[in-house]
């Protein structure tokens, strides 16, 4: 039976009101599936032979939670807690039966519900946080009803899914079901309707407080503090969830107030500006998609070093079989001992069984032939970053493999035009920049070279996509995004800092503070100081740079002070200790070395320290935008909050302009750029012209949308 709406219908099923959702792709709520659920029930509560009602959504994903899209404006029609009031009221025992994903208003729509049901494979989560919101549709006052309310804070605070029969086990779902859901939750109406059972309002339940005192409250905050850390949102979660102790009505009426004050944060704002940056990097502008994807069920990784191991295991993840090829024996046999080892110890963290780890060890073949890699879907090129060697090995590979087959080149700091140039079909080379450890970070680089054709791009995308990354598409310029930034931004003006006076643990301490995960000095000795020095050698070759540029940390390398791993870097490591420890002979390295090039060294304040950085970033951010190296400035974004430690909830470097103002920006990068008459100061033409036309960042991407 029609509804007023296109996204929900209405059917008889005997004594059953049954209602339908059916808004692909995701069943986000919307102003028209809201209208259709409050017509739905109310011809359910008119029809006289309808006693229950049940409530099912099609497709994999029971529902994403409210549209994202309509927070920005007003949404018209019913809200959605109007809603679920009229659920939880109604005469008639309402069920929800749920599949896939129960996120955000999904779940807090079935927490209206009178009874729920769940398929064993389905999540139940409330991922507001994640957002920077909280959940404000009912979700803060029934989950404590149902779960309690330190068990409800825990899953608030996560924003992390939880699975059917954990829902079980804490009353939030009833019955959690195998196969047929529909027919299922047609038997769980029937039972209702021949016991007599009615309506079960949530809201007329009592939350339990036990643990929810000071100490529980910390110690959950305690469990999550790594991933709130400057954050905002959970202080209103919890104000939020306290009041659940009150009245039903009091309650959401707190909830109401607190949930529009986090939806107007800035904090908010920047993490639903990530959410769909990230899912929007991967789309390329103008290009049709590809219209059906050859499958890719065989991949060749080329090179068996730290990279090499780490996107075979990623492949291996990611059910994709994969010859692991090297032209040494202790090579190859090194890279399957990495393989081996990452695998041994997401075993002993309880993250894989130790079966399905032994499953994708044996995806990963070794070879020492290059002919290997002839079968292959795909081929990704990771041995070590040097010109001829990749070119040698790339024009190889070029004359072994069909020509509809992609050959990706790992370089880091590579020309990719200059590589494809080696082979004779240089439109099926691209770069796929991984970061390292490459089964764990997220964020690819998928690298158009000058010649990569739009459909080897398009693989490219989809190599990216299989392996679950954000992939970002990045034009051939030094350095890419992400590293053409570091370096001629953010690092460099760390260590221009550092010989003005600052020391690594001040400069390091400040942008943690700011919100990195870590400073650049540490992420140095991390890396490995000498990583860094051989990457610059072989950006030289593409473009030089004015002095100074990194000469402190090539300083470091030519002295053996290759960082942790040596025991000594910009720090210096006890045996065995991961701890940074101020090291005097540092001092003195830096002091020559500003010494040499006459820079009078003087006291550093923590805000001109977060503000050079800060602004270099932007600003060479800026000039990757103009000179179309990347296409969005929402892409930059993605690439520095997930593959360089910008504080997501300011939502990458580009965004966070558009906070500070770019009038400001511009105004201060202007400053610096007089003050310190460098080189690397001078100040995006982008920037001018955005400040001067009162526009910014958002502005310049929706007008290339
Ligand atoms: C909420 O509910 C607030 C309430 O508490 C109170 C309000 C009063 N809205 O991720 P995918 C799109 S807040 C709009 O690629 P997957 C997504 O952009 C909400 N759009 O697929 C993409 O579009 P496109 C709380 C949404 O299979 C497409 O759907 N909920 C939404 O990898 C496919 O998405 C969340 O935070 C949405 N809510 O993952 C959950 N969700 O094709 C957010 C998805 O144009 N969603 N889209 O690029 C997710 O976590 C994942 O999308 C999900 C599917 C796991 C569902």
């Amino acid at each position: 039976m029609a509804t007023s709406s296109t996204t929900v219908r209405f059917e008889h099923s005997g004594a059953v009101g049954l209602i339908l959702i059916d808004s692909p792709p995701v069943n986000a709520i919307n102003q028209d599936m809201r209208v259709g659920l409050a017509d739905a029930l109310a011809q359910a509560m008119a029809a006289p032979d309808i006693r229950a009602v049940l409530i099912l959504s099609a497709g994999g994903t029971f529902m994403a939670g409210v549209d994202i899209s309509e927070f920005d404006g007003a949404p018209g029609g019913p809200p959605l807690q109007q809603v679920q009031a009229a659920i939880e009221q109604a005469a008639k025992p309402v069920v929800v039966a749920m599949q896939g994903m129960a996120l955000g208003g999904g779940l807090e729509l079935a927490m209206a519900c009178h009874y729920r049901l769940a398929l064993d494979s389905a999540k139940l989560g409330l991922p507001e946080i994640t957002l920077g919101i909280i959940p404000g549709a009912g979700g803060t006052q029934r989950l404590p009803r149902l779960i309690g309310a330190r068990a409800a804070l825990d899953m608030i605070l996560s924003g992390a899914p939880i699975t059917a029969q954990e829902g079980k086990a804490h009353g939030l779902i009833d019955e959690v079901v195998q196969g047929d859901l529909r027919a299922a939750g047609l038997a769980f109406c029937q039972n209702l309707i021949d016991s007599g059972a009615g309506p079960r309002p949530t809201r007329e339940m009592q939350a339990n407080a036990d643990g929810f005192d000071a100490a529980g409250i910390a110690d959950v905050m305690r469990t999550h503090s790594r991933a709130l850390r400057g954050r905002t949102t959970q202080t209103l979660a919890i104000e939020a969830i306290s009041a659940a102790m009150q009245s039903f009505d009091e309650g959401i009426a707190i909830e109401a107030r607190l949930a529009a004050q986090s939806l107007t944060s800035r904090e908010s704002q920047a993490l639903r500006h990530m959410f769909f940056a990230e899912r929007q990097a991967g789309k390329v502008k103008g290009e049709a998609k590809a219209t059906a994807p050859a499958p890719i069920r065989d991949a060749a990784v080329i090179g068996a070093g730290t990279m090499g191991s780490g996107i075979a295991q990623a492949f291996a993840d990611a059910g994709v079989t994969v010859t692991l090829i090297d032209s040494t024996e202790a090579g190859l046999a090194h890279g399957q001992d990495i393989v081996r080892s990452n695998y041994a110890a997401s075993v002993k963290r309880g993250r894989i069984s130790p079966a399905a780890a032994e499953e994708r060890i044996q995806s990963v073949t070794g070879s020492l032939r290059l002919e290997d890699a002839a079968t292959a879907d795909v081929v990704v090129e990771a041995v070590f970053e040097d010109l001829e060697l990749k070119q040698d090995v790339l024009s190889r590979l070029d004359a072994i493999l069909p020509p509809d087959r992609l050959i990706a080149s790992n370089t880091s700091t590579l020309s990719v035009t200059g590589l494809g140039r080696a082979t004779a079909h240089p439109g099926r080379i691209a770069g796929l920049h991984f970061f390292s450890p490459a089964h764990i970070m997220k964020l690819v680089e998928v690298v158009r070279g000058g010649e990569t054709s739009p459909d080897m791009l398009a693989k490219a995308l989809q190599v990216a996509k299989i392996l679950k990354k954000i992939a970002v598409v990045a034009g051939d310029g030094f350095g890419f995004i992400g590293n053409r930034m570091m370096l001629d931004g953010y690092f460099r003006e760390a260590e221009q800092l550092l010989l003005e006076g600052a020391s690594p643990s001040q400069v390091d301490g400040a942008l943690e503070r700011f919100g990195f995960a870590m400073g650049p000095q540490r992420v140095s000795d991390l890396g490995g100081t000498d990583v860094g020095t051989k990457a610059r050698i072989q950006l030289y070759r593409r473009e030089t740079r004015p002095d100074p540029y990194f000469v402190i940390a090539d300083r470091l390398t030519a002295l053996g002070r290759l960082g942790q791993k040596s025991g000594s870097g910009f720090y210096r490591y006890e045996p065995g200790g991961r701890d940074a420890l101020p090291d005097p002979e540092v001092t003195a390295v830096i002091e020559a070395l500003a010494a040499e090039r006459g820079i009078k060294r003087r006291d550093i304040g923590e805000d001109e320290i977060i503000e050079r950085c800060i602004l270099s970033l932007i600003n060479v951010g800026a000039m990757v935008l103009d000179e179309a190296v990347a296409a969005r400035a929402a892409d930059i974004d993605v690439v520095w909050t997930s593959g360089y430690g910008f504080p997501r909830h300011l939502g990458g470097p580009m965004f966070h302009t558009d906070t500070l103002g770019l009038a400001h920006v511009a105004e201060r990068i202007r400053y610096y750029s007089e003050k310190l008459g460098s080189p690397y100061w001078r100040p995006s033409a982008l920037i001018e012209r955005l400040a001067a036309d009162r526009s910014n960042f958002d502005q310049w991407d929706r007008e290339r949308s």
